[in-house]
C-alpha cells in the first residue's frame, strides 16, 4: 500500500506543470518512448506545460529523429518571432513578451504532441476556443492543446 501511495505521489509530481522561478533556464526535452501505451504518450514534450517570466530562457533538447519544434500561430504573441527548430540537439529560445506560446511537433503534433509555455500572467481570452478551432491541426492535437490550457487554468 505504501509503495502505491508513493507511486501516486510521484505521478502527481510528474503530472504537475513545471513552474520556473526567476532567472531559471528550463529544458524541454522531446521524448520518444517506445514502451508507451498510446501514440500521445509515446511522442511528447517533457515538460509539456511551462511558466516563465518574460526574458527567461527555454532550451529545446533533442529536436531530432523526426521531432521538430514549431510555433502554433493561433497561440503566439503578435510581435514575437516565430520558432522553427529541426535537426538540432539543443536550441536556446528567449521569450520576451508576455503571452501564450503554443508549440507543436510537425511530425507528431497530430498524435497530440503539443507544449504550452505561459510567459508572465496573460489573461485567457474568451476567444480561446475559437483560436483552437482555427488551428490547422487534427482533432487529437486540438484536444491535447485544449487540455494544456485547462491544466494551466486549473493551476491558477
Ligand atoms: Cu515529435
Amino acid at each position: 500500500m505504501r509503495k502505491l501511495a508513493l507511486a501516486a505521489a510521484t505521478m502527481a509530481l510528474i503530472m504537475n506543470p513545471f513552474w520556473a522561478t526567476a532567472d531559471q533556464t528550463i529544458e524541454v526535452d522531446q521524448i520518444t518512448d517506445p514502451g508507451a501505451r498510446s501514440a500521445h504518450e509515446m511522442f511528447r514534450f517533457s515538460p509539456d506545460l511551462v511558466k516563465l517570466d518574460p526574458g527567461e530562457k527555454l532550451i529545446f533538447l533533442n529536436s531530432r529523429s523526426h521531432h521538430t519544434v514549431h510555433s502554433i500561430p493561433q497561440f503566439w504573441p503578435e510581435q514575437a518571432p516565430k520558432v522553427a527548430i529541426s535537426n538540432k540537439p539543443r536550441v536556446e529560445v528567449a521569450l520576451e513578451q508576455e503571452g501564450f506560446y503554443g508549440f507543436t511537433c510537425r511530425r507528431h503534433g497530430t498524435y497530440g504532441m503539443t507544449l504550452l509555455v505561459v510567459v508572465g500572467n496573460p489573461e485567457i481570452g474568451a476567444d480561446f476556443e475559437e483560436r483552437i478551432d482555427a488551428m490547422r491541426a487534427s482533432s487529437r492535437e486540438k484536444a491535447s492543446f485544449r487540455a494544456l490550457i485547462e491544466r494551466y487554468r486549473g493551476s491558477l
